[in-house]
């Protein structure tokens, strides 16, 4: 078997060592001059042939199989040139699918917000009982540096771009947590971005859904679902009375006992419940992992507090929809921090919570005068140069009482590697303050 991997990032660099242990061939091609994982290829494989910007038509005709990055979109004329020669395109997950054991458990975990949380929490409530348990996917390890044979279950995190090329992973259990606006530079409209992601029902598995998303809920397929909601709960579901989660009639824990804060979070909580309930653990093992859990870095992430201002990092909001409930999470006034790629997004939701809530709102990036013509109406718009100078103009018009929220509503490509660091790149220079 000849495959071409094209993508030589962390997932095209997991794909080559997967096929080459498989014994298989290979050819790689970036569309990038130097792609990050080029020098360890160079050392590890010498021999692998690589194409990079630019790859013959003769390469997509010898192979039998394409592989392609979640980062390459199927519209590239690489992919379309693939297409037209029927050459099959899968992506890591979909060779992930076909080589774990039958045995061994899936839950897959989509949506637009909330992903990292809820994959997270779900290994947090498993690593509480005897199953032997792997997170991973766009959460950040790839799928295929995960299997090994004693695993019991995978608790994965995948992304639209992964769905698409995934064709016969069966999870046990899958969930589209919410959808809102995202990736619209990827695709055409909301629905085929929806479409991508509805993908992760295939299969025979039980479905779990989100009672608030009523777009989702129309196109359910007809099989064993498990619902969760803010609302007192159905038997058989979860949700919220008095402060406490419940299943069906039964308390599991208070709310008061959870580290995680915001209405949003109620419902990657909800969620993480409803997705062990087909395992059957003990519902100690979920009031357990629950109240442990104290959140992921990036996600409105507590940085400081300084004469009675209050600094939050919520980097990984790379939307419009997180930036909405980031923002209305707050009762304080909020000067708030944006900006960045806009992924083709429409923004103009974001004012009405923007006039209520945001006293100053600090725009950088590429998306800094497109946000700050569309905002001017509503509140106060300062164009910053850097997140140094975001920081210092925030702490110049913060006062007690007040929020500083870093919450883009954009992605970080325009000036950083990735969320993270431009997570970092905040709470650097708020402590230098
Ligand atoms: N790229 C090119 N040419 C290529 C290949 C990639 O320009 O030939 C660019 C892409 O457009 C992208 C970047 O390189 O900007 C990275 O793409 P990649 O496919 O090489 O990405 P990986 O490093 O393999 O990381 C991917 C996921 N990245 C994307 O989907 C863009 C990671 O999710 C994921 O953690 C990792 O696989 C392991 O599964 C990151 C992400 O941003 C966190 N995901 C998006 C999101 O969450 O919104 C979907
Ligand atoms: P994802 O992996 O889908 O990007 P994360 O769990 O990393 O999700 O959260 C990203 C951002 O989305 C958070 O920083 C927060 O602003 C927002 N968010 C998290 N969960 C939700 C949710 N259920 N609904 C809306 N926004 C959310």
């Amino acid at each position: 078997m000849h495959s071409l991997v094209i993508g030589l990032g962390k997932t095209g660099w997991s794909c080559i060592n997967f096929l080459i242990k498989q014994g298989q061939s290979v050819l790689v091609a970036d569309t990038r001059e130097q792609p990050p994982y080029f020098p360890q290829l160079q050392q590890q494989y010498p021999d692998i042939r690589v194409y990079l910007t630019e790859l013959p038509l003769e390469c997509l005709e010898m192979v039998d199989q394409i592989v392609v990055s979640p980062g390459v979109s199927l519209c590239h004329p690489w992919l379309q040139s693939a297409l037209e020669l029927n050459k099959p395109i899968v992506g890591d997950v979909e060779l992930f699918a076909q080589s774990i054991s039958s045995t061994q458990k899936v839950i897959a975990i989509t949506g637009s917000n909330g992903k990292s949380t809820v994959t997270s929490l779900v290994g947090e409530i498993l690593q509480q009982t005897d199953l032997k348990v792997k997170v991973g996917g766009n959460l950040g390890t790839p799928v295929l540096d995960l299997i090994a044979t004693d695993i019991d279950v995978y608790v994965l995190e995948l992304s639209s771009f992964q769905l698409e090329t995934t064709h016969c992973l069966n999870p046990m259990v899958s969930v589209i947590l919410n959808l809102s606006p995202d990736h619209l530079d990827r695709y055409p409209d909301l629905s085929a971005y929806q479409q991508a992601k509805q993908r992760i029902y295939y299969g025979d598995g039980v479905i779990v859904a989100n009672k608030q998303q009523a777009l989702l809920l129309t196109q359910l397929p007809q099989r064993s679902t498990i619902y969760f909601g803010l609302e007192p709960p159905e038997e058989g579901e979860w949700g919220i009375k008095s402060d406490y989660l419940m299943y069906g009639v039964q308390p599991i824990l208070s709310t008061k006992q959870l580290k995680l804060a915001g209405q949003y979070n109620l419902e990657n909580v909800l969620a993480a419940c409803a997705l062990v309930t087909p395992l059957n653990i003990p519902f100690t093992a979920i009031q357990q992992g629950l109240s442990v859990f104290t959140g992921l870095p990036h996600r409105m992430q507590w940085v400081a507090e300084k004469n009675g201002v209050t600094w939050y990092n919520d980097s990984k909001s790379t939307n419009v929809g997180s930036a909405i409930a980031g923002l209305s999470g707050f009762e304080q006034r909020i000067i708030w921090i944006a900006g960045g790629q806009g992924k083709g997004m429409d923004f103009t939701p974001l004012s009405e919570v923007v006039s209520k809530q945001v006293k100053v709102a600090l725009l950088l990036g590429e998306m800094a005068d497109t946000l700050a013509e569309l905002l001017a109406k509503d509140t106060t718009v300062i164009k910053v140069r850097n997140m140094e100078q975001a920081v210092i103009t925030a702490n110049q018009f913060s006062e007690q009482g007040d929020i500083v929220l870093l919450s883009p509503a954009c992605a970080s490509f325009d000036q950083y590697q990735n969320f993270m660091q431009r997570g970092e790149d905040f709470i650097n220079q708020v402590k230098k303050l």
